[in-house]
């Protein structure tokens, strides 16, 4: 089995925040922060945090702020719950979130949430469970989870909830393993994991694992290397992480590995980007896999990083 090629992700990951006209960050432009939020933890996980300038990066965030409160994805554009939640986690990773005000941030948050406990991505009305997550997560970090009503989110995301265990974007909507860590992440954030039948949806997680190792977000479907994020993170926040061979699926992440240039690929011999590179490096911090930092499960944070927010002032 090969191994992790720590250098040349950190080189990979410099360079496509550098290289502002190379065709991903481009296609990225619009989802810069959310972007940067996962390069820059992929880069802590591995230790290498110090190659970045933190002051660069803390004061492009910040003009991504609008006077609502909240951020976009890049200087000038729209706000929306994601790049907020992004903003947030970059300003932990630097141990930089004093520069926030953090009510401002807070209210803009809060102001989404609607009367059945759901929330809006932004101005435009969508309701997601993925924005439960990152509202929770959000005010979770910023210590402002009373400016919500927590039980209303709490049912609303327990309506989700399917006959096999899983969660959907809505209420009626097919599992999926994405929607299933938002889930399953806002219960764990909230302390209401007990609203999760734990065996039916470990079994229905643990089924996502196919024969080459790797892990799928739906029956049926192709394996992919951002699963070993969705699945195995809400595997562990419901204490069967056990119940999916580990080994099998550290080799498909490594085997995902662009060895020359860095990256880390969807599937095997698949072109590289940032988003599947954290995934597969958050993955294998999961797993435990030698010289990395740990995770957290629900954060989607390096442990040391969650600790000095929670247990700091
Ligand atoms: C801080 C970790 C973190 C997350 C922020 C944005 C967000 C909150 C969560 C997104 C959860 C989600 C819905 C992930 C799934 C993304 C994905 C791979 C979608 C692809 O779905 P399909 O149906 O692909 O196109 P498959 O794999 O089913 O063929
Ligand atoms: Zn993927």
């Amino acid at each position: 089995m090969g191994e992790l090629v720590v250098e040349k992700h950190t080189k990979y990951i410099v360079t496509v925040e550098k290289s502002k006209d190379s065709f991903e960050s481009v296609v990225m432009e619009h989802l810069r922060l959310n972007g940067a939020y996962w390069g820059l933890t992929t880069l802590d996980i591995m230790g290498k945090l110090d190659v970045v300038d933190q002051d660069e990066v803390v004061s492009w965030i910040m003009q991504c702020q609008h006077e609502s409160g909240g951020f976009g994805g890049n200087i000038g554009h729209d706000p929306h719950l994601l790049y907020t939640l992004s903003a947030i986690q970059v300003l932990g990773l630097f141990n930089k979130t004093d520069v926030l005000d953090i009510d401002k941030v807070a209210n803009y948050i809060a102001g989404l949430q609607n009367a059945d406990g759901s929330f809006n991505g932004d101005i435009w009305g969508e309701v997601d469970t993925r924005f439960s997550y990152i509202a929770i997560c959000s005010l979770a970090l910023l210590r402002r989870l009373d400016k919500i009503n927590v039980e209303k989110a709490v049912e609303y995301i327990v309506s989700c909830k399917n006959v096999d265990g899983g969660f959907g974007c809505t209420p009626g909507a097919e599992s999926h393993a994405g929607q299933i860590f938002c889930c399953v992440g806002a219960l764990a954030i909230t302390g209401s994991l007990d609203r999760v039948d734990k065996d039916l949806l470990g079994w229905w997680l643990c089924e996502r694992q196919l024969k080459s190792g790797g892990l799928n977000g739906r029956p049926e479907k192709l394996a992919d290397v951002c699963y070993s994020w969705w699945v195995l993170s809400s595997l562990i926040m419901i204490d069967r992480v056990h119940w999916i061979d580990k080994d099998k699926l550290i080799k498909f992440i490594l085997d995902c590995q662009d060895k020359e240039k860095g990256g880390i690929s969807d599937r095997p011999d698949d072109a590289v980007d940032v988003f599947h590179t954290y995934f597969g490096v958050a993955g294998l911090s999961l797993l435990e896999y030698p010289g990395l930092k740990p995770v957290d499960p629900a954060y989607a944070l390096p442990v040391d990083v969650v600790n000095r927010i929670f247990f700091s002032k």
